[in-house]
């Protein structure tokens, strides 16, 4: 029989020369494992006489417990070791700065939009929509606009090209949201067609409308809120006083001047502009023309299928973005649209 000592100061000479976990692995079966040093000591017990076994089979016990020992002992230390090694090597520098989540925000003239929209919805008028890709009835046509009219023409209009690549005369990209408006006017008749009355239209019709104009106060492509209220007796009072009140809201000053002027548009009768004054502020004093409205022009009832004998009402159009301008300070509209977030991130 080997000497039980020498295996075990092998077998820990042999773990200390190892630094690796693998090979630690192997080492260890070299005198645990299956065919291994201390198992062949077992083995051997075999051959030995009955009464010698026992503190043979103990000394055996002894030296394998301290081999055991040792191996936990190196791996221990190889774990250590290959941490370490790896703080070494890699860091972490605390004070770089972080990477921050940019943040967005809304757009200026989208934050006016929803302005508009939380306070007329405030006195019951609904939002309606509708495609920007329009129809020359439902954009001219209900809205009494003669045939030989100025706006109709190639130098205002954007009209579409047909499959030949000619101009359809009858699509093109809508010039005001009044089209909004004429479908809204005519699939609420049609809804109410067997009530004696049908319920009054209350509606805003706000979007994106085309015109083919540019510079500094005109882009090709704006946006325009107009109104509708539609009843059996609503009147140019109520249409001074809606807008009024609106406008004050708007721009949150209770003394702000509201002034209506004489005006003309084909779809309304008598119409009006509407001027405002601040009475302080850098625009303190000065009429700025924000808006047009008037009574809905009979005709327009008309070619909706309304009977102006027994219905009435008013409709008004103001620029979102004009209000914008405004509202902020920009004197140039186009800063709106160019897309340029140095300008746009103020406003978040
Ligand atoms: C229907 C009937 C009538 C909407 C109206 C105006 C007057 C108007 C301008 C203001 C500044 C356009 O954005 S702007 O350039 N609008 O002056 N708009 S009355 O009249 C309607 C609308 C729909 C069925």
């Amino acid at each position: 029989m080997q000497n039980l000592d020498q295996i075990a100061l092998e077998a820990a000479a042999a773990f200390a020369a190892t630094d690796d976990p693998d090979a630690l692995e192997q080492v260890k079966a070299r005198f645990l494992g299956k065919n291994g040093r201390i198992t062949e000591q077992l083995k051997g017990m075999a051959k030995l006489p009955p009464e010698e076994r026992k503190s043979v089979g103990a000394t055996i016990n002894q030296a394998k417990e301290a081999i055991e020992a040792a191996l936990n002992a190196r791996r221990e230390a190889i774990r250590r070791l290959a941490l370490e090694r790896r703080l070494g090597e890699e860091y972490l520098d605390v004070t770089l700065p972080g990477r921050r989540e940019s943040r967005g925000g809304l757009h200026p003239v989208t934050r006016t939009l929803e302005r508009i929209e939380a306070l007329f919805g405030s006195i019951g008028f609904e939002v309606a929509d509708g495609p920007e890709i329009e129809s020359d009835f439902q954009n001219f046509t209900a809205l009494n606009t003669p045939e030989d009219h100025p706006a109709r023409s190639m130098h205002d209009t954007f009209y579409l090209l047909d499959e030949n690549g000619q101009v359809a005369e009858d699509i093109l990209l809508r010039t005001h949201t009044s089209p909004i408006q004429v479908r809204y006017m005519q699939a609420h008749v049609a809804k109410y067609a067997h009530l004696e009355t049908m319920p009054e239209i209350r509606i805003i019709a706000p979007g994106r409308v085309y015109r083919v104009d540019s510079d500094a106060t005109h882009s090709p492509m704006f946006h325009q809120v107009e109104g509708l209220w539609i009843g059996e007796n609503v009147n140019f009072a109520d249409l001074k006083g809606v807008v009024a009140d609106f406008l004050r809201r708007f721009f949150e000053s209770d003394d702000l001047q509201v002034r209506f002027r004489p005006s003309f548009f084909p779809f309304t009768e008598p119409s009006a502009e509407i001027d405002v004054a601040f009475i302080s502020g850098p625009l303190k004093g000065r009429w700025l023309e924000i808006a047009g409205c008037g009574m809905v022009h009979p005709n327009v009832l008309r070619h909706v299928g309304i009977d102006p004998e027994k219905y009435i009402g008013f409709a008004f159009g103001m620029g979102p973005d004009r209000l914008t301008m405004l509202r902020y300070g920009v004197n140039d509209l186009r800063l709106f649209f160019d897309g340029d977030l140095r300008f746009l991130r103020q406003f978040i």
